[in-house]
C-alpha cells in the first residue's frame, strides 16, 4: 500500500514521464521535416520508451491501493536551431529527470516505503543509461563540428545506437 505522500510523488514522475515522451516526439518531428531520418528514428524511440516508462509507473501505482493521475502536460519545444541544440536540451532534460528520480528515492526512504525504494532503482539505472547515451552523442556532435558529411555519416550512425539501446530495455539491463 503507498501513502498518500509517495501517491502524489508518484504521480508527479508519471506527468514527468509523460512530459517527457512529448519532448522526444517534438524533436523527431523537427528531425524528420529536416531531413535526418535516423536522428527521427531514434526519437520517436525515445518518445515510446518514455511513455513504457510512465505507464510502469501507473501500473505500479494503481496495484498498490493508489490511482495513477493522468495530467495536463506542458506544451514542448518545437523548433530548433541545430541538432546540436536539440540533443543539449535532450541531456539537460535527462538530468533533470535523474534528479527528480533521487528525490523520489530519498521521500521512499524517509517514508519507510522499501517496496516502492526497490521499484525505482529501475529507473535509476535508466537514467545513468540514458544520461551517459545522450553525452556520447553529444560528444560525436562536437567532433562532426560543422562538417555536412560528417553529419550525414551521424545521421546513419545513431540508427545503430537506438539498436542498442532497445535491446537493453528489452533484457530490462
Ligand atoms: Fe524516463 O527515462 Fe529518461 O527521462
Amino acid at each position: 500500500m503507498v501513502s498518500k505522500i509517495i501517491e502524489k510523488a508518484l504521480n508527479e514522475q508519471i506527468k514527468i514521464e509523460a512530459e517527457s515522451s512529448q519532448i522526444y516526439l517534438s524533436m523527431a518531428c523537427w528531425a524528420e521535416v529536416k531531413g535526418f531520418e535516423g536522428v527521427a528514428g531514434f526519437m520517436f524511440d525515445q518518445s515510446q520508451e518514455e511513455r513504457d516508462h510512465m505507464l510502469k509507473l501507473i501500473k505500479f501505482v494503481n496495484e498498490r491501493g493508489g490511482q495513477a493521475k493522468i495530467s495536463k502536460l506542458s506544451e514542448p519545444n518545437v523548433d530548433f536551431k541545430t541538432i546540436k541544440e536539440m540533443f543539449e536540451m535532450l541531456l539537460k532534460h535527462e538530468v533533470y529527470v535523474s534528479d527528480s528520480i533521487n528525490e523520489l528515492v530519498h521521500i521512499t526512504l524517509q517514508e519507510k516505503d522499501y517496496a516502492t525504494h526497490n521499484f525505482l532503482q529501475w529507473y535509476v539505472s535508466e537514467q545513468i543509461e540514458e544520461e551517459a547515451m545522450a553525452r556520447t552523442i553529444l560528444d560525436k556532435i562536437n567532433l562532426i563540428g560543422d562538417d555536412k558529411g560528417g553529419l550525414y555519416l551521424f545521421d546513419r550512425d545513431i540508427q545503430q545506437l537506438t539498436v542498442v539501446s532497445s535491446a537493453a530495455i528489452q533484457t530490462g539491463a
